[in-house]
């Protein structure tokens, strides 16, 4: 066939597949996409209050009170790859204002400390042996400061910029930037009224791409409480206008909640301990949370749409207690056990309706991030049901909106049936997001039904699963 005859043909194939679903309402950037997808990171609470057994320090610790007699940061960056995590957040500077870094803005910081005569540097450290691993870096440094006698007026604001630079621009890339919503009394005993739009601007300015952490984001959001537990319903937008972190943020349940077709996307990130404290001590040795105990948070955290943030505390020694490390590899384990086989593999598929070969609905059960099902649009309540090649035993299952183009799905229904049974329903759900994990009784089935029951525009899900835990 000539050239010229192909042309039509080209274009007339073109035209009769359809367009992407065009994308809805607000969206996120591109990297907090990729921070969503990093799932579960590690917290490490670690400063003064390791020694003192304290969870906040009230800012009159000696400097010689931090030291540690056998610092390992690659013992951190292991047990943290070891248990899947995929990047470590580390209080850089906690309430009690001590610096982990030589923090040229402060003088109470690692290098008025006899510890390495003054010359060590533990952000250094712990960012070199995340490389080395392949993990990201990130930094807690709470705005708070029970030491700066500056504390409660403009200047501190300066002194906190500073403080940001002198950490943003020297320890390469960080991905996170934790900004505390507790705000007391400094030494002066006033509050300060901070500053945000100029830390904000500090943050982005020095690293475009770090996601920045507070009740109320910018980046991500506090979920509301400190258990690992997301709302059931959990939308990654949220209304921030007039809010602020702390004392101003929204009600927590609406921190945990969303809210729909919110202005801002402000993804949330579900923040708990290991232990009952966030530093280690001592007494907590034998209260170090069970598989089961993670298990759960995994599932009301990572299996509602949030991140999990699971804190660590590395002890006086510097060192993650091996209490803790072998049950974050036991826990590692587990779910992997669980997740390594998806028992919807195999399965025939089909949907209620078709958008185009390209959209078609066995995307759903493919590994691949940016192959979708969807459907025309104007289509808010499609379906799918899948056929297995034979009835099997699941207790989880795996739903996956594609929120590059946005959060859409507000109800849904699973169902199951075997032998051609009716349909029975198993579970049911209000808000997918990045990803849902529906804990269902132990189900024997060969057919099961997805049905959308509601979303502000056409569902776009890529991906389904089913596992038994
Ligand atoms: C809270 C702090 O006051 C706690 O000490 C801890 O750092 C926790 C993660 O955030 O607001």
């Amino acid at each position: 066939m000539k050239k010229h005859y192909l042309i039509p043909l080209i274009l007339a194939a073109a035209a009769c597949s359809p367009a992407p679903p065009a994308p809805y309402g607000t969206l996120p950037e591109p990297w907090q996409v990729t921070w969503q997808q990093m799932e579960t990171n590690m917290f490490c609470h670690f400063g003064p209050n390791t020694f003192s057994g304290k969870e906040w320090g009230d800012g009159t610790e000696t400097e010689d009170l931090f030291n540690p007699t056998a610092l390992d940061c690659r013992q951190w960056a292991a047990t943290a790859k070891a248990a899947g995590f995929k990047g470590i957040i580390i209080t850089a500077k906690h309430h009690d204002g001590f610096c982990l870094w030589p923090n040229p803005a402060s003088k109470h910081t690692v290098a008025q400390s006899a510890w390495r005569d003054g010359k060590g540097d533990v952000l250094a450290e712990l960012s070199k042996a995340c490389r080395e691993e392949g993990l990201k870096f990130g930094v807690y440094i709470s705005p708070w400061d029970r030491n700066d006698p500056s504390y409660g007026s403009d200047e501190y604001n300066k002194v906190y910029v500073k403080t940001l630079e002198s950490v943003l621009g020297h320890y390469g890339p960080i991905f996170e930037e934790w900004f505390d919503g507790a705000n007391g009394e400094g030494p002066a005993g006033k509050k300060q009224v901070y500053d945000w739009p100029l830390f904000h601007r500090t943050v982005r300015n020095a690293m475009p791409e770090a996601v920045m952490f507070s009740d109320v984001g910018p980046g991500c959001r506090w979920i509301g409480n400190e258990r690992g537990v997301a709302g059931e319903t959990c939308w990654s937008t949220l209304n921030i206008e007039g809010f602020e972190p702390g004392a101003g943020a929204p009600p927590k349940d609406t921190l945990s909640r969303g809210n729909v077709n919110g202005k801002a996307w402000v993804p949330a990130e579900a923040d708990v301990s290991i232990r009952p404290g966030w530093f280690w001590r001592e007494s907590e040795n034998n209260r170090v949370k069970s598989v089961d105990q993670l298990m759960d948070i995994y599932y009301t955290s990572v299996g509602r749409n949030a991140l999990l943030l699971l804190n660590v505390p590395p002890d006086d020694r510097g060192r993650i207690p091996a209490a803790d490390s072998a049950r974050l590899v036991e826990w590692r384990a587990r779910l992997d056990r669980v997740f390594a086989t998806d028992l919807a593999q195999g399965g025939r598929i089909r949907a209620s309706a078709r958008r185009g070969r390209q959209f078609q609905a066995t995307n759903l059960l493919n590994e691949q991030y940016d192959s979708y099902w969807a459907v025309p649009d104007g289509d808010c309540t499609p379906s799918f049901e899948i056929r297995l090649p034979e009835s099997r035993v699941f207790n989880r299952v795996l739903l996956q909106e594609y929120i590059p183009l946005g959060q859409r799905v507000s109800s849904f229904t699973i169902e199951a049936s075997t032998d051609g049974a009716p349909w029975r329903e198993i579970a049911s759900g209000t808000t997918i997001g990045y990803k849902r994990i529906l804990l269902t009784e132990k189900t024997r089935a060969d057919a099961i039904r997805v049905r959308i029951t509601g979303a502000l525009a056409c569902p776009v899900l890529n991906r389904f699963g089913l596992y038994l835990d």
